[in-house]
């Protein structure tokens, strides 16, 4: 039998997601995109899961869309495919299912990111990046734009002018640029990546999930936004929170100078 696209675990109330297919540095298949879209969905759903750590086997996190996967290479014959329909129906949702996850997600980039495997770095919530870890659009090199959200997600990281010199000429940028550019919250040594990872994902699990979800909603939101309506959508959220237990817990344990529990989902 064929090895799984990829691998899950868990730990505590942590979900770790694993990329699975070293060989071709975690390359994106159609079926893997719908496995990764799957269990987001589901261990979002899962209120043992607080939190989701992502990262890769082997060498490489993610080298974008699998090039000789059936979906894109062309026919024989060279007539060419709709990716289109690749974009649509596999690329989106998990792009989608991604950032609308009901948990803080982690990424830890333990190499190689390229085209769309960028994309799914870019779109967690934490990103901690190998110090051997590069990043690289690739697009233009095979003729496309940058996609699976790096449009969006690019230059709201790093700004206009490095987004454009890195989807127009595709240089590869190693992950200590990555951090001061903004792009990685925190670059770690190789050796060292998945602990701090998994360390940060705990104590995402240990922090009031609703809480951390409606602010990556309203961070995405206010991008599109004036000041004013920002402010109007923070006043309707805390007040939905104001009603949780989460916050009745979190302001009990400050005044009885305890840890607070968090238990929401
Ligand atoms: O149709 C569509 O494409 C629509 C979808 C768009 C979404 C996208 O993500 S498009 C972007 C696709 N990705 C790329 O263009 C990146 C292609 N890969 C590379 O440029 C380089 O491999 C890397 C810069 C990522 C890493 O370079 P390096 O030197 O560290 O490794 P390598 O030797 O090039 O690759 C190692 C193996 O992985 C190699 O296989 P082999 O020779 O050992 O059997 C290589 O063919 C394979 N591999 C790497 N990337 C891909 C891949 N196989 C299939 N698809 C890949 N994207």
């Amino acid at each position: 039998m064929a090895d799984p696209q990829i691998l899950i675990e868990r730990e505590e109330n942590i979900a770790i997601l694993r990329l699975n297919r070293p060989q071709a540095l975690n390359a994106f298949t159609a079926d893997m995109l719908v496995q990764i879209r799957e269990a987001l969905d589901r261990l979002g759903a899962d209120v043992g899961v607080r939190a989701i750590l992502i990262t890769g086997e082997g060498r490489g996190f993610c080298a974008g869309q699998d090039l000789s996967d059936p979906f894109v290479a062309p026919n024989p014959g060279g007539k060419p495919k709709d990716i289109g329909h690749l974009i649509d129906h596999y690329y989106i949702p998990m792009a989608l299912s991604l950032r609308d996850c009901r948990v803080p997600t982690v990424c830890a980039v333990n190499g190689v990111a390229a085209g769309a495997g960028m994309s799914l770095a870019m779109g967690c919530d934490l990103v901690y990046a190998s110090d051997a870890a590069v990043f690289v659009l690739g697009f233009n090199k095979i003729g496309l734009i940058p996609d699976c959200g790096a449009t969006w997600l690019l230059p709201r990281l790093v700004g206009r002018a490095k987004a454009m010199e890195m989807a127009l000429l595709g240089d590869k940028l190693s992950a200590t640029d990555a951090e001061l550019l903004g792009l990685v919250a925190r670059t770690v040594q190789a050796d060292q990546l998945f602990g701090a990872a998994k360390a940060a994902a705990l104590r995402l699990a240990s922090l009031p999930t609703r809480a951390l979800v409606e602010t990556r909603r309203l961070f995405d939101a206010a991008q599109r936004s004036e000041f004013e309506p920002a402010l109007r959508a923070e006043s309707r959220a805390q007040s939905q929170l104001g009603f949780a237990h989460d916050y009745s817990e979190g302001v009990a344990a400050f005044m009885q100078k305890r840890p607070p529990q968090f238990d929401d989902r």
